[in-house]
């Protein structure tokens, strides 16, 4: 589908847009992209980011986005090493919570937790990481009063080095034909500052009911999970990574099992892909990233965003990712 885009903020370099809507207004939590001069490499060391701004639009489409400036800086983050990856934020007793992924000390990713009264920030950090919080991209997910967590990333973000839980002695990838390395979705506690239960393995699968395999490199989980509602159904939709599509499964309740059901934007300029669906007055909203305006330089990323449309089968029409 051709659709009419817009890059939000073209003074600056934000990514991964975790988007929504509190109080009726729209916010957007991108991760910070700047020129920190580290060689591109498979680990992701290129993306150095290390703070957090917060924008808000009122008419997605055409209208003035706002800044509120740094809202958390590793700086200020005790247990901090390197690497502000993709954070999200939810509202819970008018408090705002904001997960984020961050290396700590040991070159480990953990996941943290800083609060603001308002969704705007300042967001004040937690002094240490979630307990047993491990890998990046967390997206919150909340139903009736209860918050989950989606996460987890290949490659550089390191879900490959994790079983069960348990961290590995070394990083393991499963046969071609093996099940793929599953996203993990967690419950949070009542204090939305610790996690509630284990992490649970996030089982897609393809048309016949069987679980996608690692091989399947076109449709298995890579990174850069969201999870939203459409006609009482679950969307969980996520980047393949290397093979660059945005895709989405379907399921009956946040735990999944969710089944295959196609690509949401095809590969954008730049190497990685990652985005929000958010429905905003009426309409629904596809938030992503690309590299056009750095020139392809994939650690340079530009915010954009485009509506979302259905079919009357609820299932997601394609997007054209270099349109
Ligand atoms: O921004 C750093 C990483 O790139 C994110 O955590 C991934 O989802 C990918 O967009």
């Amino acid at each position: 589908m051709k659709t009419k885009k817009r890059y939000l903020v073209p003074h600056d370099y934000m990514a991964d847009p975790s988007v929504h809507v509190f109080n009726g207004k729209l916010y957007i939590y991108p991760s910070h992209d700047w020129e920190s001069g580290i060689e591109e490499n498979d680990n992701g060391d290129h993306f150095n980011m290390k703070d957090y701004h917060v924008y808000s639009v009122d008419d997605v489409m055409d209208g003035e986005v706002t800044d509120y400036g740094v809202v958390l800086d590793t700086k200020d983050i005790p247990w901090a090493g390197r690497q502000l990856w993709d954070c999200d934020v939810a509202l819970k007793d008018g408090k705002y919570y904001m997960y984020f992924p961050l290396k700590d000390k040991n070159d480990i990713f953990r996941m943290g937790v800083a609060v603001s009264d308002a969704p705007t920030g300042p967001f004040i950090p937690q002094p240490d990481p979630i307990r047993g919080s491990y890998s990046i991209d967390p997206a919150v997910f909340e139903e009736n009063g209860n918050y989950y967590i989606y996460f987890g990333g290949l490659w550089g973000g390191q879900l490959q080095r994790y079983k069960d839980n348990k961290a590995l002695e070394c990083a393991v990838f499963p046969a071609n034909d093996e099940p793929a390395i599953p996203a993990r979705i967690v419950k949070l506690n009542d204090d939305m500052l610790q996690f509630a239960e284990e992490p649970k393995p996030i089982v897609v699968l393809d048309e016949d009911g069987i679980p996608i395999t690692a091989g399947d490199v076109e449709r298995r989980f890579f990174e850069a999970s969201w999870m939203h509602k459409y006609n009482d159904k679950y969307y969980f939709s996520y980047s393949t990574g290397d093979t660059h599509n945005l895709c989405y499964a379907i399921g009956d309740n946040p735990y999944g099992p969710f089944t295959y059901k196609g690509r949401i934007l095809t590969p954008v300029v730049g190497w990685t892909t990652h985005h929000s669906i958010v429905e905003f007055k009426g309409k629904w909203y596809l938030f992503h990233h690309d590299s056009v305006p750095s020139g392809g330089r994939t650690w340079l990323r530009s915010l954009k965003v485009c509506e979302l449309e259905y079919d009357k089968d609820g299932n997601i029409i394609t997007i054209e990712g270099t349109e």
